[in-house]
C-alpha cells in the first residue's frame, strides 16, 4: 500500500441526492406512511387494453397529421403551458401512477417515487427548455439593412418507441419533448406496460394537449415497425435493444421520400473501474446500487467490474456481503429493496445466463429467489477475461474481471473496442487516473467515486454513443433542437414599413 498516497476517510458515505424536484424525502418515514396508506386506495385491477392493427397504427398516424397543423401553429409559451400543466397533475396523482407502477412495473416503492418524479421533471424540464429556445428565435448578428432569425419549429409527426424499465418516465419525456418543439405525436410503448402508457396519455389529454396531437397505439414490436415504416413520418425517437435500433435505421434507409432522423437510445455493457486507492465502503455501496437496484433492469446498470488485483479479494467480500442483505420480494412490500424482472421471458433469459456462468465463471454469489413470481436473485461471477461477457445480460447479474496495477491501458482498450458506451463508473484517489480514464473513454455518462445509475434531468443529461446510441441526451439542452426543424429567416429591414415585427409572437 505504500506506493498509494494516504488520504483521510469521509466521515459518511455519499448517496447522491434523488430528490431533485417537489415530493417525499424517501427518509421521511411519516410522510412515506401516507403515501403508502394513499397508494393503497387508489389501486384497482390493471384493465385489459388490447392491440392496435396496422390499420389502426395508419389512421393513427394520419390523425396526427391533421393534428401537427394546428400544434405546430399553436405558440411555444402555450405549449410550454400545457406540459406543465400535465406536470401539476402528474404530482397531484402521484400516488395513483405509483400503484399502477407497482402492479404493471412492476417496481419497487423507492423506483416508484423516483421515476413519477422523473417524468414531472421531464415535462418541466422541455418546458422550461422550450420556452427559451422556441420563442422568438436566435437573432443573428450581421450586415445592417437586414435582420437574420434562426428559428426553430416542428417537424411533423414523430414516432415515439419506449422501454418498459421506465413505462412511465421514458415515455412521457420523449412525448413531452417532441411536443415542446412542436410535432405531433404517434406514442407506441412497450407492450409489457400498456397500461401505464394509456394513463399518462388520458392525462396528457387532460392537461391540454389536443387528442389528434397525441395519438397512442398500443402493441408490440411488428406495430412500431409499421409506424417506422409509414411515408408519413417526419421523426423517430426510440429507447430499447441495440438490435431494434439498427431495425428502425434500416427501415428508415430503406424508406422513399424524405430522409428522417432516428434518436435513439439503447444499451450498454457498462463498466466500472475500481483502483487500489478506491475507498472500499464507497465502492461496496455504489457497486451495490449500480448493478443491483431496479433489479439491474435500467441500461445505465453496472455489468463489468473491473477491480485492480490487489484489492479484489476484500472488495468483492464487501460487494458480496452487502448484496447479500438486499431484500428481494413483492414490490408492493416498502421494505423491498429489489422486486421480479418484468417477465417470464426474462426471467428464463437471465437463468440461462447464470448457468452458463456457473459453469464458465468464478462463482461469489448466488443468490436464491422467492419460487412464486419471475424472480431473480442477486449474482456475482468473476471472469477471467472481459471477452466471455460480450452481450448486455438485463438483470441483477454483475461480472467481475481483476486487472493488474500494469494493466490500466490494455483495459482501457477492452472497454473503448466493447462498442458500448453508455455509462461508466471510476472508483479512484488517484487524479492523474482519473483523468486518464475519462480522456481515453468516449463514454456518454462518466460517474467518479460514486454510484452511475439515476441520472437527474436537466442536471445529468443521459445517452450514449456508438452501440449505446445516436443522442443526443435527454434531459439535456441539445434534446430539442433535435426534434425540430432549423429556419434562417433573412429580412430586408430598409424596405418600406420594415418587417422587423414580422416573426415576433412565435
Ligand atoms: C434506461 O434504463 O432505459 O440514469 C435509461 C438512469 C436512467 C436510465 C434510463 N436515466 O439510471
Amino acid at each position: 500500500q505504500a506506493r498509494h498516497p494516504r488520504l483521510p476517510l469521509p466521515r459518511d458515505l455519499y448517496r447522491p441526492q434523488r430528490e431533485n424536484s417537489r415530493g417525499i424525502e424517501l427518509g421521511d418515514r411519516a410522510a412515506l406512511q401516507r403515501l403508502v396508506s394513499e397508494i393503497a386506495t387508489t389501486r384497482q385491477a390493471l384493465p385489459k387494453i388490447t392491440s392496435a392493427t396496422p390499420e389502426n397504427a395508419a389512421a393513427a398516424v394520419a390523425t396526427a397529421r391533421t393534428g401537427f397543423v394546428e400544434w405546430s401553429r399553436t405558440p411555444a409559451a402555450t405549449r410550454a403551458s400545457v406540459l406543465e400543466r400535465a406536470a401539476d397533475l402528474l404530482d397531484r396523482r402521484r400516488a395513483r401512477f405509483i400503484a399502477l407502477l407497482q402492479d404493471e412495473g412492476p417496481k419497487t416503492l423507492d423506483d416508484c417515487i423516483s421515476e413519477v418524479r422523473e417524468a414531472i421533471d421531464y415535462c418541466r424540464y422541455y418546458a422550461a427548455e422550450g420556452r427559451r429556445l422556441f420563442g422568438d428565435g436566435m437573432a443573428m448578428p450581421g450586415p445592417t439593412g437586414e435582420s437574420n432569425t434562426l428559428r426553430l419549429r416542428g417537424r411533423g409527426v414523430v414516432v415515439a418507441i419506449s422501454p418498459w424499465n421506465f413505462p412511465l418516465a421514458i415515455f412521457v419525456g420523449q412525448i413531452a419533448a417532441a411536443l415542446m418543439a412542436g410535432n405531433s405525436v404517434v406514442a407506441k410503448p412497450a407492450e409489457q406496460t400498456p397500461v401505464i402508457a394509456d394513463a399518462a396519455v388520458r392525462l396528457l389529454h387532460e392537461a391540454g394537449v389536443p387528442h389528434a396531437a397525441l395519438q397512442l397505439v398500443q402493441g408490440d414490436g411488428a406495430i412500431g415497425a409499421a409506424l417506422v415504416a409509414h411515408r408519413d413520418v417526419s421523426g423517430v425517437v426510440f429507447t430499447g435493444s441495440t438490435e431494434a435500433a439498427r431495425a428502425i435505421n434500416r427501415t428508415l434507409a430503406a424508406k422513399d421520400g424524405p430522409i428522417v432522423p432516428l434518436i435513439a437510445e439503447t444499451g450498454g455493457i457498462n463498466a466500472m473501474i475500481v483502483d487500489a486507492t478506491a475507498l472500499p465502503e464507497q465502492v461496496a455501496d455504489d457497486v451495490v446500487t449500480s448493478a443491483f437496484r431496479s433489479a439491474g433492469q435500467r441500461c445505465s446498470a453496472l455489468r463489468l467490474l473491473f477491480v485492480q488485483d490487489d484489492v479484489a479479494d476484500r472488495m468483492i467480500e464487501m460487494i458480496a456481503g452487502s448484496a447479500r442483505e438486499l431484500r428481494i420480494g413483492d414490490p408492493r412490500d416498502p421494505a423491498t429493496q429489489i422486486g421480479p424482472v418484468i417477465d417470464a421471458e426474462a426471467k428464463a433469459k437471465l437463468d440461462a445466463h447464470i448457468a452458463r456462468m456457473t459453469r464458465e465463471a468464478r462463482v461469489h454469489l448466488a443468490g436464491t429467489p422467492p419460487v412464486d413470481g419471475n424472480y431473480v436473485a442477486p449474482q456475482i461471477f468473476e471472469l477471467r477475461d472481459a471477452a466471455q461477457l460480450s452481450e448486455e445480460v438485463f438483470g441483477p447479474i454483475l461480472h467481475v474481471v481483476r486487472y493488474p496495477a500494469s494493466g490500466l491501458d490494455d483495459m482501457l482498450g477492452t472497454i473503448a473496442r466493447s462498442g458500448y458506451a453508455l455509462t461508466l463508473g471510476i472508483h479512484s484517489r488517484i487524479d492523474d487516473t482519473i483523468a486518464r480514464i475519462i480522456d481515453r473513454l468516449a463514454i456518454g455518462n462518466v460517474y467518479v467515486n460514486r454510484n452511475m445509475i439515476g441520472a437527474v434531468v436537466g442536471v445529468q443529461p443521459f445517452g450514449g454513443s456508438g452501440l449505446s446510441g445516436t443522442g443526443p441526451k435527454a434531459g439535456g439542452p441539445h434534446y430539442l433542437p433535435r426534434f425540430a426543424l432549423e429556419q434562417t429567416v433573412s429580412i430586408n429591414t430598409a424596405a418600406a414599413g420594415g418587417n422587423a415585427a414580422l416573426l415576433s409572437g412565435g
